[in-house]
């Protein structure tokens, strides 16, 4: 079939999805593709869809040489760096994958958070090094169940993060720009609840309106012994400034899924010891990961059959 529409594919996605993809439309793999610009100048004008990743977006410059450009469906919840206005202004629908991913992104932050607190990692090499039979016991953790805990974001990731504190008896505070339904402490900002907590966990969304959310003050705010854990962005957290609270031990720990710069992080990190560092796998379950590409592509799909979204953002 010549009459497939055609789908440039800007993110890396697994086999499954792709040929799942091919079934429906003419595939265009631009994340491995030898030359981009070639690729868009010979195939821009039949482009009707774009497939990307949260951690890629799709900015303006693409759209223009897209003319027939309907669709962005983004492989994540989160669409931070697909440009919105500039979609909206050219009619160009945006789809992300919320819920599916919620629990897993959850899961991760417990995971950091007791990884970093209980220092799980460390005791894992003190095991295999030797240290263990050549030295004795590891120096002593921190307990996690029981401890405060604040949420930057209290979003469906944050509220399931919440949940899951419940069962860890964790007295739940969180922080937003207005009260929630919810009967958990509420503070206007990341600063004003930084010193009431013992654990942050950070699971607000991206983008231009969150980036240094958790700036140096609210940084600068939290207790010596807490712990520091972040879901979202790399954008939300101001890095610098939690490198140095983490080097000079003004917070104890840090659980991080996600960096400013993706994948090349800072290098600082991989220097601290009192750090668990993940490469952004909070969804990074095959289980999550094909109900991402499903929904993914019943979005694509729902445009071309001129069906409602299954879950439009814009
Ligand atoms: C990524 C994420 O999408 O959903 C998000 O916003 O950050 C992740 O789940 C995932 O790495 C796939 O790109």
């Amino acid at each position: 079939m010549t009459d497939k529409p055609g789908l440039l594919v800007v993110g890396p996605l697994p086999d499954w999805d792709l040929d799942a993809l091919a079934q429906r439309f003419t595939i265009h793999r631009y994340f491995d593709a030898p030359d981009r610009a070639a690729m868009l100048a010979a195939h821009g004008p039949t482009i009707r869809a774009i497939s990307t990743r949260g951690e890629i977006g799709a900015d303006a410059a693409l759209m223009d040489v897209l003319p027939k450009l309907e669709i962005i469906s983004v492989y994540g919840v989160g669409y931070d760096l697909v440009d919105i206005p500039a979609a909206r202004a050219r009619g160009v629908r945006v789809t992300n994958t919320p819920d599916v991913l919620t629990e897993d992104v959850a899961d991760m932050a417990f995971g950091l958070l007791l990884a970093a607190a209980r220092r799980i990692p460390a005791g894992d090499a003190w095991v295999r090094d030797g240290s263990w039979a050549a030295k004795g016991a590891m120096p002593l953790a921190t307990r996690v169940w029981g401890k405060r805990l604040g949420i930057v974001g209290l979003g469906r990731i944050g509220l399931a993060i919440a949940r899951r504190a419940e069962a860890f008896r964790m007295p739940i505070a969180y922080s937003a720009r207005a009260r929630k339904d919810v009967p958990y402490d509420w503070h206007p900002t990341p600063a004003a609840l930084a010193p009431h907590v013992d654990v942050l966990v950070v699971s607000a969304a991206g983008g231009a309106t969150t980036r240094n959310l958790v700036d140096r003050a609210a940084i600068a705010a939290l207790r010596p012994h807490a712990v520091l854990v972040n879901v979202s962005r790399g954008s939300v957290i101001e890095e610098a400034a939690l490198i140095e609270a983490l080097r000079e031990r003004r917070i104890a720990a840090a659980g991080l899924d996600v960096f400013l710069d993706e994948p090349t992080i800072d290098p600082a990190f991989a220097t601290l010891p009192n750090t668990v560092l993940q490469p952004h796998a909070a969804s990074a379950t095959l289980e999550t990961r094909q109900a991402i590409g499903r929904l993914m592509r019943e979005n694509l799909e729902a445009q071309m059959d001129g069906r409602p979204l299954p879950s439009p953002v814009a």
